[in-house]
């Protein structure tokens, strides 16, 4: 390693030194920045990422992208072994190896070394892959320059979406008993178990969809998708990068936090439309009525849509496993309402951030998150699994419940269980409304959602907002959340938080009341006390 260190010290200096001193921090997905500022710490992820490989004695996972940033936007963030996030505490390794001087790298090197008790002469193996961006195949290079000036093997598997990376990551730990490491592996194990239980043409359900690719990966990779199941379901392409830019007034952020159809399509009444965001972690599904009426169906509508399918399934198999749901502030309070009175599921609260998601729904033997924004999957114990397995063959069960049992387990694989995944959400969402015989409208009566809206707040120094409770109260500045509580106080139904961003240096502000009209409203008024207590710049939201 010795030696390794050396030629990453020969490189740190000459081919990819550090070109600026911008702070960037690991934060809730990985460092997220400027393109071109990232050529070193791409560097630098590759060494870390085969130290990783090393403390843990298996594959690990580098994906570049930022999702839904603009374009010339890029990102890193790597993928622990079972196909979940990088543990926290790396997150601050990383962080420190990002932004130290080429001088000092040796150094931090060895630290890591000595502090996480490397076995030097473990091998290492890393898997990554990249999103569209223009940045992106110059940034794997250097990626791939790290990994292998510390030694490590790699697999490049060029263009993929982020779930697909962590599902190969996944697979190839788990010997392939999670599926095969390829994107035939990937779209054989998804389709079979879509294809087994797709109803298609049943009642109102039509097998036609139309879907925003947001210029980015989703396209490339629907495209395979669609090779594999386009006698079952019919699907148009919108957006698919061959001429818009990614994210631009399209994806899936764009239209949950624009409440309207992105650029690009020309929205019929009754028909089904999605949008992913740029690396297809995410989706939104929306369609207009008869009137043209936009209705939004987000992540809210697609967890309780999703919960209430496997609680059914669960019924009728005979089995009393404990199904829970995982939000966080921004879910809609009707859903909240629904999940809890309706459909009598627990839901649990969490902070923003995926990783908070899958480590609450850990805690049940299936749980179900989602956050509004489209982000979301369903986690399976392995005492469920072993559970609904056994129930199949139980004879002292009826039939009907075996069978049941049966179709719980086949939802299983159609499931990208390692993190949210816009493909094999898509697949479930449609599976579960062909065997309901629904159209979107039928599934978006289940609640109506309280009219909400989202701005952002620019202060000068976004982290003097602190938050407990799940991020639905401030603690920091003083005043401010006796000046949010007094203004909630005064619409029916309001609801309204902030939060620092994670991924942009703004402050989030959420606003829901009983009409359109006072949810833009209040949440103008909570902004202008978030600028005026929280050092606000440039203009002011009232
Ligand atoms: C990241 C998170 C997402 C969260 C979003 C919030 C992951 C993989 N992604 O995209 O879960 O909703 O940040 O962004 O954790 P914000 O902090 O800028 O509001
Ligand atoms: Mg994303």
């Amino acid at each position: 390693m010795q030696k390794n260190i050396q030629l990453i010290c020969t490189l740190s200096k000459s081919k990819f030194k550090k070109k600026h001193s911008k702070v960037i921090q690991y934060g809730t997905a990985g460092f997220r920045t400027k393109g071109e500022d990232l050529e070193h710490v791409l560097f630098r992820m590759g060494v870390l990422a085969v130290l990783r490989s090393k403390v843990k004695k298996a594959t690990i996972g580098v994906m570049i992208t930022a999702s839904h940033n603009p374009e010339e936007d890029n990102g890193v963030k790597l993928v622990d072994p079972m196909g979940e996030m990088l543990e926290s505490s790396w997150e601050s390794i990383a962080t420190k190896l990002a932004n130290i001087n080429d001088d000092d790298i040796a150094a931090e090197l060895n630290t890591i070394i000595q502090q996480e008790n490397i076995d030097e002469n473990q091998p290492a193996n890393v898997f990554f892959a990249r999103d569209t961006r223009p940045s992106s195949e110059h940034l794997a290079s250097a990626l791939q320059e790290g990994i292998t000036a510390a030694g490590g093997n790699f697999q490049n598997f060029g263009l993929l979406t982020t779930p697909q990376l962590h599902y190969m990551v996944r697979c190839i730990n788990t010997n392939n008993n999670y599926g095969q490491p390829t994107e035939d592996g990937y779209y054989n194990k998804l389709t079979a178990a879509f294809r087994t239980l797709y109803k298609q043409g049943n009642k109102n359900y039509k097998a036609s969809l139309v879907i925003d690719a947001a210029n980015g990966i989703g396209a490339i990779q629907t495209k395979l998708l669609i090779l594999h199941i386009k006698d079952l379901l019919h699907i148009e392409l919108r957006n698919d990068g061959s001429s818009g830019r990614l994210n631009h007034e399209c994806g899936a952020d764009y239209v949950k936090v624009q409440q309207k159809p992105p650029a690009g399509i020309d929205m019929k009444p009754g028909t089904r439309c999605l949008s992913y965001d740029g690396d297809a972690d995410r989706i939104v599904y929306y369609y207009a009525d008869k009137d043209n009426t936009f209705h939004l169906l987000d992540g809210d509508k697609i967890a309780t849509l999703v919960a209430g399918y496997l609680k059914n399934l669960m019924s009728d198999s005979g089995l009393t496993l404990n199904l829970g749901l995982v939000q966080t502030a921004y879910a809609n309070g009707s859903s909240t309402d629904y999940i809890t009175n309706k459909l009598q599921v627990p839901v649990a609260c969490v902070p923003t951030g995926v990783k908070h998601l899958h480590h609450r729904a850990l805690e049940f033997d299936i749980g179900v998150y989602f956050e509004a924004n489209g982000h979301g999957t369903v986690l399976f114990s392995d005492k469920a699994t072993q559970t609904i397995s056994n129930a199949t063959k139980d004879t002292s069960k009826t039939e009907a419940q075996r069978k049941s049992a049966s179709c719980l387990l086949t939802v299983i694989d159609l499931i990208n269980q390692t993190v949210g995944d816009a493909i094999s959400d898509m697949l479930l969402v449609e599976l579960i409304l062909s065997t309901q015989g629904w159209d979107a409208e039928q599934w978006n009566q289940a609640y109506i959602d309280l009219p909400n809206r989202q701005l952002k707040v620019k202060v000068k120094d976004r982290s003097v907002i602190q938050t407990t409770d799940a991020e639905r109260k401030t603690t920091a500045p003083a005043g401010l959340q006796e000046a949010i509580d007094k203004l909630v106080s005064g619409y029916l139904k309001g609801r309204s938080f902030v939060r620092p961003s994670g991924t942009e240096d703004v402050v989030r502000v959420y606003a829901e009341a009983d009409t359109r009209v006072n949810a833009d409203k209040l949440a103008a008024e909570v902004g202008a006390v978030v600028y005026d207590l929280a050092g606000g710049q440039g203009e002011r939201p009232l």
